[in-house]
């Protein structure tokens, strides 16, 4: 399927997926949807792929969920189509997401943005839950995963009043991992991206369910499921390979 709201690429370890509606700043719609799907279950399934970055353009990430197409819709037809639901492919995918977010991040955007594993963002990047200004609230995951980043106090103010957050304000929140001058974000998202693929695909996967299990878990089960975790890497040949190439003082070659 030639693609038309999304612009994709594969180096090999890392594949990029570009929002690109710039007309409407990235909204996410339907047709964008079937191709971000589509291309993100592909990539899942493709044991080369180690990264994925999803990105947008300098203006927007995304200005969330296009208002325009949703005008209409009525209660059975949101039922009946389980209406956005298909953005959850990124929440689900197993591979690494790193978003990459410059500009708005707004409702969806936001919402999309925080299903990534690692949330780079430039300086001038602005995220926001606007959607009490248009009559409705979160629907992707906004209310449960705003708060569980940046705390209830915050999260509160900010879906109750649909005010955006700068970058500097949402590294100090804890809404982002890092933010980036906005000339670097792009070779910064790709070096993350880089260094996760060069990892153990195991080691990777398994850390990166224990730190997601870590929102839904008490301490005990936690820790329990790290230990048990952290024990099963000892069954892996990368295990043995990265650290013996330590002890060789070498660079480790990972296999899976
Ligand atoms: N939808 C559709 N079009 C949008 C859009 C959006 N979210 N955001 C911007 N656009 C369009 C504008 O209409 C405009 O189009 P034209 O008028 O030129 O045709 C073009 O993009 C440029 O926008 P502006 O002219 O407004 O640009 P400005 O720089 O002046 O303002 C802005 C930028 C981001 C502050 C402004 O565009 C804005 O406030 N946008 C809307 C932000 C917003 O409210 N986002 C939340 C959307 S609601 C669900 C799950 C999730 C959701 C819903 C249901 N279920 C599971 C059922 C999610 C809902 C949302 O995200």
């Amino acid at each position: 399927m030639a693609n038309s709201h999304i612009l994709t690429e594969n180096n090999g370890s890392v594949a990029t997926l570009r929002l690109n509606r710039p007309e409407a700043l990235n909204a996410l719609n339907a047709a964008m949807l079937d191709e971000v799907k589509l291309t993100i279950e592909a990539w899942d399934a493709d044991p080369q792929i180690r990264a994925i970055v999803i990105t947008g353009s300098e203006k927007a990430f995304a200005a969330g969920a296009d208002i325009k197409e949703m005008i209409d819709k009525t209660h059975l037809d949101a039922m009946a189509e389980n209406l956005l639901d298909g953005w959850y492919c990124i929440a689900r995918c197993r591979t690494p997401t790193i978003a990459a977010v410059s500009g708005y991040a707004l409702g969806g955007g936001c919402e999309v943005a925080m299903m990534c594993d690692i949330l780079l963002c430039s300086d001038t990047a602005r995220f926001g839950q606007p959607e009490i200004t248009i009559g409705t609230i979160p629907g992707l995951g906004g209310t449960q995963r705003l708060t569980r980043r940046v705390g209830s106090a915050k999260a509160m103010e900010l879906v109750l009043t649909g005010r955006m957050m700068d970058a500097e304000e949402a590294e100090r929140s804890g809404l982002v991992s890092r933010v980036v001058p906005l000339a670097e974000l792009e070779a910064q998202a790709q070096e993350t991206a880089q260094r996760v693929a060069g990892f153990s695909g195991a080691a990777v996967r398994l850390a990166r369910d224990c730190v997601h299990a870590a929102g839904s878990t008490t301490l005990e089960q936690g820790i329990a499921l790290e230990q048990r975790a952290f024990h099963s890497l000892f069954g892996t040949e990368d295990q043995i390979e990265g650290m013996t190439a330590f002890a060789e003082k070498r660079t480790p070659n990972f296999k899976r």
